[in-house]
């Protein structure tokens, strides 16, 4: 047992705690409380005046959200903390789940609302996961108008473990002015921006107390045989031995306990704190948790790779065994070294360098250039096996981005490679035919971050547009055709002639070449040449797209023998493609993807109306695997309709709708909507 706390709980090293949570339920704030609350910040600065460090950069100030993690260190009664603000909207949820394997605990910050109860789920779910002890912060609490125990109903579907009510308030008319802890069986009133006051706890308010004290203390007995026959016995369980189940149940992920407060006005914060101090396990839990052995040999797992415009590349990581310094060399799982150059105290965009790194804390470290984020880093002589194995979630919104000035145009792969270090859930990829960059992303205002971030970060200003579709062209109709060149320029002539047989073929045959000519009326060594001036014609057909789907036969011909070439022949096979297909009735092809949808089961119907506005065909729907409450809606839909989806699906959820979506088949298009196609893209020519 330890001196200063139940459990043994002192001692246990520098912490790491993540706050998660629904889009805007007051992260941020809280980080801001707590670093005002511990001191490392002399003012409590605000979301909305841009002044707080955990939406300190310039994408999260003049979008008035967090669209990154980011990290303040801070101390609180002696003890080290690494608080990981972590963005709240789904398109960022990959840089929560970066910085998950390694934390301790999460305080997952929620508010009474309804239509944030599918996030809180999918943020929950994440934890569940990944084994994360959790707390909630039920945090506004001083815009709260129902009873917290209705609010804990509201909310209790989103997770698979009970949540526990450890707090109850204290009513003041229709405000809250004050909270009891259960388990610590006493009262507070809240005081702004300072800490609570202790109050003598009587009448109605004492009744509440022990009503809800006792529900609280059933909870915890589910899994305690010994404090159910206490509670059965009415005998009232040592103060310490709840303390004791609090933070067992906590650690073994069968609870959820849920505390109180306001973090703009920093109510509830102390008592959060000291929660997260005597309840939440330390490093060597955690280490244990992920398999790593605690010795002399250094590991750490990366929890985010950040470019700063002029301290280089740092990589901020979170110490599970070991010692770091300037110097130490860091090895990754994939064996590629590099030395550490300084190491980096915390504060949002701020990084202080300071001495070595002790077990248990979470720092920058300079110049890893092979490091990226979700790394596992080691000093020992062996790579250290990868301990996080979160893949980022499939892309589901892709822009075609642009330098701004072409010469900028070198800057684009560097600026790419350091974007997409930085965040794995966003892809670069180019796209050969349409010679287009295209970025895929989580969503809209996640690619909008990313090409802010490419002009603010890595100086490299970008146009963007909506990336092309994959159209095709084909044919319906059989055509046999003369392709002729014969060109008389001074001396030396130029001369091919071919006759070409035309013939569509069925969906998804490609191209096929035949050489079907009889005594070498177009020369063996020709031939070649003739297929590749086919091939190239058929790049781009008389719609303007493509041509799959054909074949061509070369059927007859004849030569010069002093003016024929390879060229020649060439020129001809290409004649006879561009003067043959416009009578082989072209036709526009347009790739048809299978999309998977899920949502929560009230938004099903909705999905229903988006897919059919879209030239959508639905296939089936299903209830969710493993996700009660939840369908999963398939359908075959164009790609062209694929391409702005998600933020339909996305504001028919509440932000938590999401889909995969996979090539399927190219499908003829003809009518108003292929006019249109066509008549585009003849414009952009
Ligand atoms: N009334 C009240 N408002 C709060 C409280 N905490 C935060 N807010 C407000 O809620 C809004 C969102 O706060 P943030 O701290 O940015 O929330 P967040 O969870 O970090 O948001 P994202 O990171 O974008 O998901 C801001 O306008 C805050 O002022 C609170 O305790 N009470
Ligand atoms: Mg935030």
């Amino acid at each position: 047992m330890g001196q200063n706390g139940p459990n043994g709980t002192r001692n246990q090293g520098p912490r790491c705690v993540a706050l998660v949570g629904p889009f805007q339920s007051g992260k941020t704030t809280l980080l801001e409380a707590i670093l005002a609350r511990t001191g490392a910040i002399q003012r409590q600065g605000t979301v909305d005046a841009g002044t707080t460090v955990g939406d300190a950069s310039k994408e999260a100030r003049s979008h008035k959200m967090s669209v990154e993690a980011s990290f303040a260190t801070t101390t609180f009664m002696g003890d080290s903390y690494t608080f990981i603000d972590c963005p709240g909207s789904i398109e960022f949820i990959q840089d929560m789940r970066s910085v998950l394997p390694a934390v301790d605990a999460a305080v997952v910050v929620c508010e009474a609302d309804e239509k944030k109860v599918p996030q809180l789920q999918l943020i929950l779910r994440e934890l569940e996961d990944q084994n994360i002890p959790r707390f909630v912060f039920l945090n506004k609490i001083d815009k709260a108008d129902r009873r917290v125990r209705e609010t804990i109903k509201l909310l209790q579907p989103a997770s698979r473990v009970p949540l526990l009510l450890r707090q109850i308030p204290i009513w003041n008319g229709d405000i809250i002015s004050g909270f009891v802890d259960l388990a610590l069986e006493r009262a507070y009133v809240y005081r702004e921006y300072a800490p609570s006051e202790i109050i003598e706890l009587n009448g109605e308010n004492l009744d509440r107390k022990k009503e809800a004290r006792f529900t609280m203390l059933e909870t915890l007995a589910d899994h305690d045989d010994q404090l159910m026959e206490q509670l059965l016995e009415d005998i009232e369980p040592p103060r310490d031995k709840v303390f004791d189940d609090l933070a067992k149940e906590l650690r073994d992920r069968i609870v959820c306990p849920v505390l109180l407060g306001a973090a703009t006005r920093s109510n509830g914060v102390l008592r959060l704190l000291k929660a997260l101090r005597h309840e939440s396990p330390g490093v060597s839990e955690t280490a244990q948790r992920l398999g790593v052995k605690s010795g002399n040999e250094a590991v750490a797992l990366v929890l985010k790779t950040f470019h700063t415009t002029h301290g280089g590349k740092m990589s901020i990581a979170r110490l599970l065994a070991g010692l770091v310094g300037d110097g130490t060399t860091l090895t990754t799982s994939a064996g590629d070294a590099g030395r550490v150059a300084g190491v980096f105290k915390l504060m949002g965009q701020h990084f202080e360098k300071r001495g070595q790194a002790t077990v248990g804390e979470t720092v920058a470290l300079g110049k890893l250039d092979s490091a990226k984020t979700g790394d596992t880093l080691s000093s020992g002589k062996q790579p250290a096996a990868a301990i996080a194995h979160a893949k980022p979630y499939p892309p589901v919104l892709a822009i075609a981005v642009q330098a701004k000035e072409r010469k900028d145009d070198v800057k684009l792969g560097p600026a790419f490679t350091k974007l997409t270090e930085e965040d794995p859930s966003l892809t670069v990829v180019h796209n050969a035919e349409s010679h287009e960059v295209v970025i895929w992303g989580q969503g809209e205002m996640h690619l909008r971050v990313a090409a802010e971030r490419l002009a603010d970060r890595f100086m490299v200003p970008v146009t963007t547009r909506p990336p092309s579709v994959g159209y095709r062209e084909t044919i319906r109709k059989p055509v046999t055709q003369r392709g002729r060149h014969k060109k008389q320029s001074g001396g030396h002539g130029q001369f091919g002639d071919v006759v070409l047989e035309i013939r569509p073929l069925p969906r998804g045959s490609g191209f096929k070449f035949d050489d079907r000519i009889t005594g070498g009326v177009v020369p063996r060594n020709y031939i070649p040449a003739v297929e590749e001036g086919v091939v190239d014609a058929l790049k781009h057909g008389p719609l303007g797209f493509p041509v799959v789907d054909m074949s061509v036969a070369l059927i007859d011909g004849s030569y010069h023998t002093v003016d024929s070439s390879d060229q020649a022949f060439r020129t001809a096979g290409r004649i006879g493609i561009v003067e043959g297909l416009p009578q082989c009735q072209p036709v526009l092809l347009e790739p048809i993807y299978e999309v998977e949808i899920v949502c929560p089961n009230e938004a099903t119907a909705k999905m229903n109306a988006i897919l059919s506005g879209r030239r959508g065909q639905i296939m089936g729907f299903d209830t969710r695997e493993g996700w009660s409450g939840w369908d999963t809606v398939r359908a075959q839909m164009p790609e062209a309709e694929i391409g702005d989806l998600i933020i339909e699906v996305r504001s028919a959820t509440a932000g938590v709708g999401s889909f995969v979506f996979k090539f399927d088949h190219m499908a003829e298009l003809t009518g108003r909507t292929a006019d249109q196609i066509i008549a585009a893209r003849r414009a952009a020519e």
